[in-house]
């Protein structure tokens, strides 16, 4: 448990670069997200011109235990590769029926969310003022879709862990690329 005069009861959070006081940040570039993006020629055409910063996630861990969580602050940068946009690695929880909420705080985005057990796909708008739910055994990814920083929290059970091996070998089955200036979800062999 986590006593009243504990430091982890108020953070406040710095939405410029997503980064939590006293907290460890995360930071992915380009060539961290190597085989997400569908156009793999795009993905190399841009790292040979350089390995920008993706997203960054600012984790507030307090100790795990029964009924506990942790959040993270999140910040994805605009950006495209190919029509494809930027987007985070992605993953199932490793305790798979542990779910997620996300709350958009500024920015435009979506959620690429994908049933691990019927392969079902839905985007779901992520913005300001918007909450996202992801229900257990759904592997999430995020997007930005609009011109500016996305960033949001994720709340999750302290025990759900991060799965990437899955997604990181057989990815989502669905695209979020630009088409007529918006976000459209698509199978990614097309
Ligand atoms: C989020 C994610 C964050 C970064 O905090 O970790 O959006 O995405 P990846 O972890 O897929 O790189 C979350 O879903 N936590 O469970
Ligand atoms: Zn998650």
């Amino acid at each position: 448990m986590i006593p009243l005069d504990s430091d982890l009861i108020l953070k406040s959070l710095d939405f410029e670069n997503a980064s939590i006081p006293g907290q460890k940040r995360v930071e992915r570039y380009l060539a961290d997200v190597r085989g997400s993006f569908a156009d793999t020629q795009a993905f190399e055409a841009a790292l040979a011109r350089g390995n920008p910063l993706l997203y960054a996630v600012a984790g507030v861990e307090p100790p795990d235990g029964p009924g506990q969580l942790h959040y993270g602050l999140g910040i994805l940068y605009p950006g495209k590769i190919g029509n494809e946009y930027y987007l985070t690695k992605g993953h199932y929880h490793s305790v798979r029926e542990c779910a997620e909420v996300y709350i958009g705080l500024k920015g435009k985005g979506a959620m690429l969310l994908e049933d691990g057990t019927t392969g079902e796909s839905r985007m779901v708008s992520l913005g300001e003022k918007e909450v996202v739910y992801v229900p257990g055994n759904t592997a999430h990814r995020t997007v930005n879709t609009g011109n500016e920083p996305l960033v949001y929290v994720g709340v999750y059970p302290s025990n759900a862990g991060h799965d990437y091996g899955s997604i990181a070998q057989n990815n989502f089955r669905m695209v979020i690329v630009e088409e007529g200036g918006k976000p459209v979800m698509k199978p990614r062999s097309t």
